[in-house]
């Protein structure tokens, strides 16, 4: 029995590259946050998310495993990269299980809300297991090049942003078919909020960010807080006092939101170490036609303009992480990922997340996010020709002169008279 079962399996292993190479042919069909909430409301049909995750979820899983394939035979070969490769294969043959299964059989759509749950578990660790997969490379090949620096950007910012959305289907299809609603917050339908409150999260990620900071720094600056809600035509309405809502996942907000008063909370402290007061962190909450902006500002003596693109870096900031217990770890460090994850996560529903840094000063973070629900529709890579393009560019001459050391020896030019 048990010999059958692993040649079963085998066989299914087997067939893995060929369900593959016919998902992936397949583009994702990128969902707006009205269809999101649609899935969700009265006319929710368990059945009809089930037969459509049957499908999305492979195309979106072999999008990406596609995509994994044209990493450097170097990082691909890491045990890292190997045991993450191996999470995708699992869960891509756990889910055509259910290909040929009845989509009225209840039993069918309970089983499939346990194997989502097995996946999102099995894949809780991919982005410190891909770091890791990074860290193993640089240590075996040292400080990259800057074409597979770029190679590497261009590919985590995608495989994140898959994984984004995976977890978001996973999500929505388990949280709303488990039959229980929130009582706390009534609008929300599975991790959407169509009523989140910005200012609110803005002002939990805050006093988070101030718990870890005083706890490491014995201080924190104060929080100033405006908003301007632009929408409001009433007359009588205080466009500063008016709650600004959207539709939106509140746990991306506030996780963008904790990660930049981190950085924004370090950079203040650690340039005001002299001075006994500590400039406060402005942010201003905006509400426009077509835009929600937030803008944070610290006063923290600013990055210089060649440093911000490092920011959000992933081959920079991929360090060793720090063991437990280590003495000088600051848990304000921004823990590597924080910066560029968090713009993915803006982007994901077509946001924006920019730096605007002045050295000697401060730094401005804004969030732009859509306003309409109807505009925030996902953004999800697709493995196609312009994508595998983009790993083949090879290392050509650059288009820009470089700019020589070399005092230029003009005696050279200079003529007889
Ligand atoms: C800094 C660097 C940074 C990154 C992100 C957000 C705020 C800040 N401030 O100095």
């Amino acid at each position: 029995m048990r010999f059958v079962r692993s040649l079963m399996k085998a066989a299914a292993l087997a067939n893995v590259p060929k369900h593959v190479d016919h998902f992936s042919k397949f583009s994702p069909s990128p969902l707006s946050m009205k269809q999101f909430l649609d899935f969700g409301s009265t006319n929710a049909c368990e059945r009809t998310s089930f037969v459509f995750l049957r499908q999305e979820l492979p195309v979106r899983l072999s999008n990406i495993m596609k995509e994994i394939n044209v990493l450097p035979d170097r990082l691909l070969a890491t045990p890292s990269v190997q045991l993450l490769q191996s999470w995708y294969i699992q869960s891509l043959m756990e889910i055509l299980e259910f290909l040929d299964k009845n989509p009225d059989d209840n039993r069918v759509l309970e089983m499939f809300v346990e194997v989502l749950v097995a996946i999102r578990n099995r894949h809780n660790d991919v982005v410190p297991t891909m770091a890791q997969g990074i860290i193993e490379y640089k240590d075996t090949f040292g400080p990259q090049d800057a074409v597979t620096n770029h190679n590497i950007q261009y590919f985590l910012d995608r495989f994140y942003t898959s994984r984004i959305s995976i977890r978001m289907l996973i999500n929505q299809h388990t949280l709303v078919f488990n039959g229980n609603t929130n009582p706390a917050h009534p609008n929300t339908i599975g991790c959407i909020d169509s009523m989140c409150d910005v200012t609110e999260v803005v002002r939990d990620a805050y006093e988070s960010a101030k718990l870890l900071c005083e706890q490491y720094y014995l201080g924190a600056p104060e929080l100033e807080l405006r908003q301007m809600n632009g929408e409001t035509h009433m007359k009588h309405c205080d466009k500063t006092h008016t709650p600004i809502h959207i539709s939106y996942i509140p746990s991306h907000l506030y996780h963008i939101l904790f990660e930049l008063f981190k950085n924004a909370m370090r950079a203040t402290i650690e340039n005001h170490e002299a001075s006994r007061t500590l400039p406060p962190i402005k942010v201003m909450v905006a509400l426009g036609g077509e835009d929600l902006s937030i803008k944070m500002s610290d006063r923290g003596g600013g990055v210089p303009l060649r440093k911000t693109e490092r920011l959000f870096s992933y081959m920079y900031s991929t360090a060793p992480r720090p063991s437990i217990g280590d003495k000088h770890r600051a848990p304000l460090a921004g823990f590597g990922y924080g910066l560029p994850i968090s713009r993915l996560y803006t982007r994901y529903f077509q946001g924006e997340l920019q730096l605007y840094s002045i050295e000697g000063y401060g730094t401005d973070a804004v969030i732009h996010l859509k306003a309409l629900s109807t505009d925030s529709v996902e953004r999800l890579p697709v493995f196609n020709k312009t994508a595998l393009r983009h790993y083949k560019l090879s290392l050509e001459a650059d288009d820009w002169c470089v700019p020589s050391k070399e005092p230029l020896d003009l005696a050279v030019y200079r003529t007889a008279k």
